[in-house]
């Protein structure tokens, strides 16, 4: 048996989950270029995300931010997403857009402003009720931007006062996830900036709550993987918003920046256990899901080149010789140990992995199949009424 042939079984069901608003168009607050053929509605949103999963095979689900996503009918839109092959997945929530929100949602000082942020998540879990979604996911763009403007401790506590009235309403089989970033919009403090402040949140909440790690809103050199160990480690880790960065939350294509970074990710999520339901020893199955934006290039391929990376690091990563890494670890043997982990990170997956599609029915190449097949002139012909969705 071939390496690849002893891991090909651990690559079945793996699931990546899609952002909708990467569907829409973005860009930097200097401009924002519209792309033909961008989506004028959710359902199309949902339709592109359903051409990827089509040509991979490694997109099930799409996220929907609310109220960007916000519709009439939820189980016509569970029923539409369904006609298409896909599922909804995650609802994130949104109280970064408000005028109310200026000085914080959950955090804010005025009862009645922390109020509205928290029947805003309620919305939202009713929505997961209609959509049957797991997974609550929220960010907070909460903070301050100067020394002074405000009492962190009393943020903290009122965020735990309001996180747990979200999380009372969280069913059984549903799921809150908080999502940390070290900055912007505020620039002094945000309220959960890192890790650990998520972890100390979620913990005092209850067994269905978790971190979402998002690879972006780290500072630069942070040692990622080491936090990830760390949360499944604790049984914390919920899930990942996947993306890459050069120099903040750049949001782009997945392993495009530093490759080598998300293959050291995805071996820590894989030697935690948090890897999939093949995996015999995984305890926690963390929700992987994508949180990018395509502002020059186009969106549907922009997307099939990220679930495509992070499938690719996921083969390298499970290529990783655990008993000869923990036998040189034992021994002391740094340069043996380095050496097991590189030779499986260096391992070119490509091939195998064409093959291992066409086994199963999938293109070889989907960013090929992608471009022969005609969908993109055929959005960019039709989609020409309306509204372009953009991101926000
Ligand atoms: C914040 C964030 C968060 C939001 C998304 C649009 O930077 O990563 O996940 O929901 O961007
Ligand atoms: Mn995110
Ligand atoms: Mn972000």
């Amino acid at each position: 048996m071939t390496d690849f042939a002893a891991i090909a079984a651990q690559l079945e069901g793996q699931a990546i989950e899609l952002p909708s608003w990467a569907f829409g168009n973005s860009g930097t607050r200097f401009k924002v270029f519209a792309t033909p053929g961008t989506p004028r509605s959710v359902e199309e949103k949902i339709a592109d995300a359903a051409t990827v999963h089509r040509f991979t095979g490694l997109a099930p689900t799409v996220a929907l931010h609310i109220p960007w996503d916000k519709v009439d009918d939820y189980p016509a839109l569970r029923r539409f997403a369904e006609e298409h092959g896909v599922r909804l997945g995650t609802i994130n929530s949104n109280t970064f857009q408000d005028d109310d929100y200026k000085f914080g949602a959950l955090t804010h000082v005025d009862p009645t402003i922390r109020r509205k942020a928290i029947d805003h998540h309620l919305e939202c879990i009713e929505i997961m009720d209609a959509t049957g979604s797991r997974d609550l996911k929220i960010w907070l763009a909460d903070g301050s931007n100067y020394p002074g403007q405000a009492d962190l401790r009393g943020r903290q506590d009122r965020l735990a006062e309001s996180l747990a009235a979200i999380y009372e309403r969280i069913s059984d089989d549903q799921r809150l996830v908080l999502e940390y970033k070290f900055f912007e919009p505020a620039f002094y403090h945000t309220d959960v900036p890192d890790w650990g402040t998520s972890y100390a949140q979620v913990a005092a909440l209850g067994d269905r709550a978790m971190v979402c790690l998002d690879t972006g809103h780290h500072a630069p050199g942070t040692n990622i993987e080491f936090i990830v160990m760390q949360l499944l480690r604790l049984g914390k880790l919920g899930s990942f918003d996947f993306n890459s960065r050069f120099y903040a939350d750049d949001d782009l294509i997945v392993g495009a920046a530093d490759p080598f970074q998300l293959f050291r990710i995805l071996f820590e999520v894989i030697r935690g256990g948090g890897y999939g339901p093949a995996n015999p020893d995984g305890h926690s199955e963390v929700a992987f899901m994508l949180d990018q934006c395509h502002n020059v290039e186009d969106k549907i391929p922009g997307q099939i080149r990220s679930v495509l990376n992070v499938q690719e690091m996921t083969a390298r990563a499970l290529l990783v010789d655990r008993a000869a890494l923990a036998a040189a670890q034992d021994a002391g043997d740094v340069l043996g140990a380095h050496q097991v982990l590189m030779d499986a990170f260096y391992t070119d997956v490509r091939a195998d992995l064409a093959g291992w599609r066409e086994e199963r029915g999938l293109p070889g190449d989907p960013m090929r199949a992608y471009a022969e097949s005609g969908y993109q002139a055929e959005i960019e012909a039709s989609r020409v009424g309306g509204n372009q969705l953009s991101w926000t």
